[in-house]
């Protein structure tokens, strides 16, 4: 079941949801309201994650799988119990296919050695977009050296919309892999993602997703999507950082040799050979993430019992307005206008270094992130050496978008005179 068709969603109140997160109470240089607009960098927590966790190494704290002891059956409940949430998250058929990883970066490189490095030869292609993270260039950009294999690159039109007749004439048979984001980071773009993946697919292609900046806005859901592998980060979704999860379709997760080797990821071990063990085990060498994990659980409750289209629409209403308050003021550039997108609004304004502009908004109490996004490529295209991002969750408001504006009003003042 989706996170949209769960029959117990409450109506989405901002109030309320906002006591959820006691960060938000902060004020800063004691008297300003803490203003977090950096959600694409992570997002808060509620205090249902922080009970959790809290509640996890007050009563349950063992490791996991390995003792008989009641703590170590409580922990490895709670951790398996974890998976079974990020499976239904991701409507993944089974819990078996979701592997728990750092993040977002850690799926992209075992992916790209696990998966990609045995497969890859000379001829062969990987096609990734021009708005990747570096996360899903990198990894890459490492395995076609490794292997002789050559990094194809869709390019991105003016708006930072992919072009999607460049994407379907570099599909061929060579394509190997597809490694796409599904919402860009730096720009907002939503990609169609569903399309791609069955163009993709059309042509032998594997289809691998960084669904980093996609889990925190919208219900996924992987067999409508028919993708072979999506990737999450937890701490962009409201849970703790160091926790991700890695969906890949049981049948080629079988196939792979295991990632890292080490305890957890083994049935048998001798001087003389190693038998690995079961999925999803076999992926997760040495002690997890357990507490990052139930966390990440609990978050994915939270999320559950928010109305999602609610939330949909408030966080559409924020960019917009964000988008049209920001365009009044002078001399200021957004980057990144496609028709599609989330609640991001990356921007440059003429004679203010991002990082001037970042450092006196944060004075004000105003959190945004400065510089290249990790999407250097991105910047390229667009010409800027970085921009100011506004990200938004669905906790924030339309005065958090005012309080922005005249904090950038004042560092006009500030830097223009
Ligand atoms: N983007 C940002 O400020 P990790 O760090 O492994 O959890 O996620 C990496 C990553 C991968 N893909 C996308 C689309 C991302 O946005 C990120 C992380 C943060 O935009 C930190 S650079």
């Amino acid at each position: 079941m989706t996170l949209l068709s769960r029959p117990h969603a409450v109506q989405f109140n901002l109030e309320s949801v906002r006591d959820d997160f006691p960060i938000l109470k902060r004020r800063i240089s004691s008297s300003k309201p803490l203003v977090y607009l950096d959600n694409a960098a992570t997002s808060q927590k509620p205090k249902a994650v922080l009970d959790a966790v809290t509640q996890y190494y007050e009563c349950h704290n063992a490791n996991v799988h390995r003792g008989v002891h009641i703590l170590s059956e409580e922990a490895t409940d709670l951790y398996e119990g974890a998976r079974q949430k990020v499976q239904n998250f991701l409507n993944a058929p089974s819990s078996k296919e979701v592997i728990f990883v750092r993040g977002t970066t850690e799926a992209m490189n075992l992916l790209a050695q696990s998966y990609a490095r045995p497969l890859l030869q000379a001829g062969d292609e990987v096609l990734i977009s021009h708005m990747e993270h570096h996360s899903n260039i990198v990894p890459w950009q490492m395995v076609c050296e490794q292997t002789g294999a050559s990094l194809k690159v869709i390019p991105l039109d003016e708006y930072g919309a992919l072009n999607q007749e460049a994407f379907t004439g570099l599909l061929s048979k060579r394509t190997k892999i597809f490694a796409c984001i599904h919402v860009s980071n730096a720009l907002g773009t939503v990609n169609p993602i569903k399309d791609m993946i069955q163009q993709a697919k059309s042509v032998g292609a594997v289809t691998i997703i960084d669904g980093a900046q996609a889990a925190p806005h919208y219900p996924i859901d992987v067999q409508d999507l028919g993708c072979d592998f999506y990737a999450i980060s937890g701490h962009k979704m409201f849970a703790p950082t160091g926790i991700g999860a890695l969906f890949g379709r049981h049948e080629l997760l079988d196939a792979m040799a295991p990632y890292q080797g080490g305890g957890e990821m083994i049935k048998y071990v001798s001087f003389d050979r190693t038998l690995y063990n079961d999925l999803p085990h076999k992926f997760e060498a040495g002690t997890p993430n357990i507490s990052g994990a139930i966390g990440l659980g609990a978050a994915i409750d939270y999320m559950a019992q928010l109305d999602w289209v609610a939330v949909t629409e408030h966080e559409q209403d924020l960019l917009e307005y964000g988008q049209q308050q920001l365009s009044e003021l002078n001399s200021l550039r957004i980057i990144g206008q496609a028709p599609k997108k989330a609640s991001v609004i990356s921007f440059w304004m003429e004679d203010a270094h991002p990082h001037d502009v970042g450092t006196i908004l944060s004075h004000a109490g105003i959190c945004v992130r400065t510089g290249h996004h990790c999407a250097q490529p991105v910047m390229q295209h667009f010409d800027v050496p970085a921009t100011v991002r506004a990200s938004f969750a669905f906790y924030n408001t339309r005065d958090e978008v005012d309080a922005l504006v005249e904090g950038l009003r004042h560092v006009r003042k500030v830097l223009v005179g």
